[in-house]
């Protein structure tokens, strides 16, 4: 069973395609991957990026298209509207069922979309995906309103949710995470105290890709990514959860 993520390069493992593709094979799926950029980061701090050529996405995109039987890909960084384009000319042309991960700004601060990006993922993206994972500041952009309240986070579902199936992912409003398809879930996630917290959107998104192309349902594939993700921060190292936290000897 072979999976794609496109996204951004993390050098330190944590977050980015490396976070995706150990994912991936943590779940026993075979991961491949198209990268969007390159970046320069450790856990703590951001240094730089340098944005994939368009031309040269698309050929890595064909690729592996032209080659593995994909059905499901999640996308992380995108970055621009150019990137955007390549990505959702792909999707209609290999039929596509995407997993989106709108990043904007990463967990130390820097800012990997720019501003047109999430007015262009509404045009041009959501509505080829089969679900969007915002964290709460992403969906605060995406649907046009503050979020201040448990509340106002289900409304902003419920608009997202015009464009595709979202969950709102987790650590306000006790941790909750929020998913609407055609009616709203609430999800109870523990709060962990843990520093190593570096990667945890790729990481559920990547997870919940690798579930659906093992054949689970969305909300199960959500619920079981959770977990998983949970037990890689419980079990996770120098800022970034551990994606191989069931093969580990030591804990
Ligand atoms: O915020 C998630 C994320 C996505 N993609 C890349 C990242 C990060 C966070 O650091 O570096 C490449």
């Amino acid at each position: 069973m072979f999976g794609l993520t496109i996204a951004g390069l993390d050098p330190s493992g944590g977050a980015g395609v490396l976070a995706d593709i150990k994912t991936f094979s943590a779940l026993e799926i075979y991961g491949t991957s198209a990268v969007t950029a390159l970046t320069a980061q450790n856990p703590k701090k951001f240094f730089s990026f340098e944005i994939a050529d368009s031309n040269f996405l698309e050929e890595q995109i064909d690729s592996i298209l032209s080659f593995y039987d994909i059905e499901y890909a999640k996308t992380g960084m995108l970055y621009s509207e150019e990137i955007i384009d390549v990505v959702s000319k792909k999707a209609i042309e290999y039929d596509l069922k995407l997993i989106i991960d709108p990043v904007m700004i990463t967990g130390s601060g820097a800012t990997i979309a720019n501003d047109s990006f999430s007015k262009k993922i509404k045009e041009k993206l959501l509505k080829q995906a089969i679900l969007v994972t915002p964290n709460i500041h992403e969906a605060e952009e995406i649907s046009d309103m503050s979020i201040d309240s448990e509340e106002d986070a289900i409304e902003s579902a419920i608009k997202i949710g015009k464009h595709t199936n979202v969950l709102i992912t987790g650590g306000h409003f006790q941790g909750k995470s929020i998913f609407f398809d055609d009616r709203i879930h609430l999800f109870e996630n523990e709060l962990i105290d843990s520093k190593n917290t570096h990667g945890t959107g790729c990481t559920l998104s990547a997870a919940i890709t690798s579930y659906l192309i093992k054949g689970y349902s969305l909300k199960k594939s959500i619920i079981k990514s959770e977990d998983y993700v949970k037990k890689g921060v419980l079990h996770g190292m120098k800022g970034s959860l551990n994606h191989f936290h069931n093969f580990y000897k030591y804990k």
